[in-house]
């Protein structure tokens, strides 16, 4: 690999070079965020891994599947770091959004039909509201509460 670079940089100096040079400041540059978020207070660094596309490996996986009109999903939760495995599996574009014990999550985007995010959510001990807060889709029926001992 250095061989090729080097070989590169003799027959097209110039451009190499600049070609070379921005990939290395960007890898710096994200070394520097990164460095900076891990230093953020427990609540934020948190919320950075709120979405995903997999579970943590340490928080409790609860599967849940959205369609016109409603969610099938626990009704009964347990405390502690929780996965929310939503899947979307309606004709139609739905989002999945917890609300209680001082809790207010949803995805950033909604869910297109056969998509599958996660929601990661520390969930305390309370009573939580679960809607789709798409158009008039909690009025539909989407919306559940979940009971968290
Ligand atoms: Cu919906």
């Amino acid at each position: 690999m250095k061989t090729i670079l080097l070989a590169i940089t003799a027959v097209v100096a110039p451009c190499a070079l600049l070609c070379a040079q921005n990939p290395v400041k960007d890898t710096v540059d994200t070394a520097t965020n990164v460095g900076h978020a891990a230093v953020r207070h427990t609540k934020e660094a948190a919320d950075t891994v709120a979405e995903a596309l997999t579970p943590e490996p340490d928080a409790r996986q609860v599967d849940v599947t959205m369609s016109e009109y409603k969610f099938d999903m626990p009704t009964e939760l347990k405390a502690g770091k929780t996965a929310f495995v939503v899947k979307n599996v309606g004709r139609k574009k739905h989002n999945f959004e917890i609300k209680g014990a001082g809790v207010d999550r949803k995805f950033q985007k909604n869910l297109a039909p056969n998509e599958t995010r996660v929601l990661h959510v520390v969930l305390e001990r309370g009573t939580y509201e679960v809607t789709c807060p798409v158009d008039f889709h909690p009025q539909r029926g989407m919306k559940t509460t979940v009971t968290v001992k």
